[in-house]
């Protein structure tokens, strides 16, 4: 049978607003975390992972977070300071070691993906630092590909990590230190940067990289969200959508906050394949600090879209407890387990 892609449907005649609800009644659904389903390979589509009216994986079910050695949860408030030592001139030397690795992991209900990780999670570990810091990031590779770490923010030539400029691609067994100052202050992200590009970011190399101001920011509950999908099918289009790696977790466990607390959310979009994400949250507006790299908020609203390798820095306060969702505002991906809930108790 000639595989009826997403992507053939949508580039078709199918009405842009009715598309994802057309794709439910007319795609013969059958997937990998059904409990018939045969195998995870074979599909050419992505439609829904849910069925009607459940925001959830079919069943209920969920993934094996101890297996996979990562929860979302944890995610969701984990910020790696790394280790810090004072350099003779008395500035702030602060490390890190990232490690690339190969390892499957549990990305739906019974999925495997075989990904490529940094130290074994995706994302990689949220990295964060206070801005005129000098930074060191020993990177070595334990993947059977080349790859390297590039981040974004302002560092001389030979530290970008792409490949013909300074180390290049680091082999598998190879190893190379990244070394340049913490500027500016804001939000920024890292990421493989070996060709084919598209595989190696969708694969699962990328994580947050946080640089504060040199007088930090008012205290917050704060969060990181890294948005991201997996092409389980090879057909170089999402079947899943999520933040922080595992779809509908939070829909599953709401992270819970405190109801009037400033609450600090740091968005990256590190999507492949789909050319914008978005995040939209119920109940409230949010003041939206672009790349976090201004005091002044670009906008208050409740909706933010965000092109791949866009982040912002998002703040608000609930003052209403209760549970609010929070999803992309592209119905298909929220459908794919892009969404999730705050739980504000008092
Ligand atoms: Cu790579």
């Amino acid at each position: 049978m000639d595989p009826l892609t997403r992507r053939k449907l949508l580039a078709g005649s199918v009405p842009v607003l009715g598309g994802a609800a057309f794709l439910h009644s007319a795609v013969p659904h059958r997937h990998p975390w059904d409990a018939d389903a045969h195998a995870a390979a074979g599909h050419g589509h992505g439609a829904s992972a849910v069925q009607a009216g459940h925001a959830s994986f079919r069943d209920g079910r969920t993934v094996d977070n101890e297996a996979n050695g990562f929860d979302p949860h944890e995610i969701v408030r984990d910020f790696d300071w790394g280790t810090t030592t004072r350099l003779p001139s008395g500035r702030v030397l602060r490390e890190w070691e990232l490690y690339a690795v190969d390892k499957e992991i549990e990305v739906a209900p019974g999925v495997r993906f075989a990904a490529w990780t940094y130290n074994g999670r995706i994302p990689g570990p949220t990295l964060r630092c206070r801005e005129g810091e000098r930074l060191r990031i020993t990177f070595v590779n334990g993947s059977r590909h080349p790859h390297t770490i590039h981040f974004h923010g302002i560092h001389p030539a030979e530290m970008d990590g792409v490949p013909g400029v300074g180390a290049g691609e680091i082999p598998p067994r190879g190893r190379t230190v990244y070394e340049f100052d913490a500027l500016p202050a804001g939000l920024h992200l890292y990421h493989c940067h070996v060709r084919p590009l598209a595989e190696h970011i969708a694969k699962g190399l990328y994580g947050a990289f946080i640089v504060d101001p040199r007088d930090g920011r008012d205290d917050a509950d704060e969060l990181v969200m890294v948005m991201n999908g997996f092409d389980t099918n090879f057909d170089r289009a999402n079947e899943l959508y999520a933040a922080n790696t595992i779809g509908f977790a939070y829909m599953h466990t709401p992270i819970v906050v405190k109801r009037d607390q400033l609450v600090r959310l740091h968005l990256v979009n590190v999507l492949e394949y789909d050319l914008i994400n978005s995040f939209h949250l119920h109940g409230n507006l949010f003041h939206y600090f672009p790349t976090g790299t201004s005091d002044v908020p670009a906008e208050l609203t409740d909706t933010v879209m965000l092109c791949q390798g866009q982040r912002g820095i998002l703040e608000w306060r609930f003052p209403y407890a209760g549970r609010f969702m929070f999803h992309a505002h592209q119905s298909e991906f929220t459908e794919l387990g892009w969404q999730g809930f705050f739980e504000v108790v008092d």
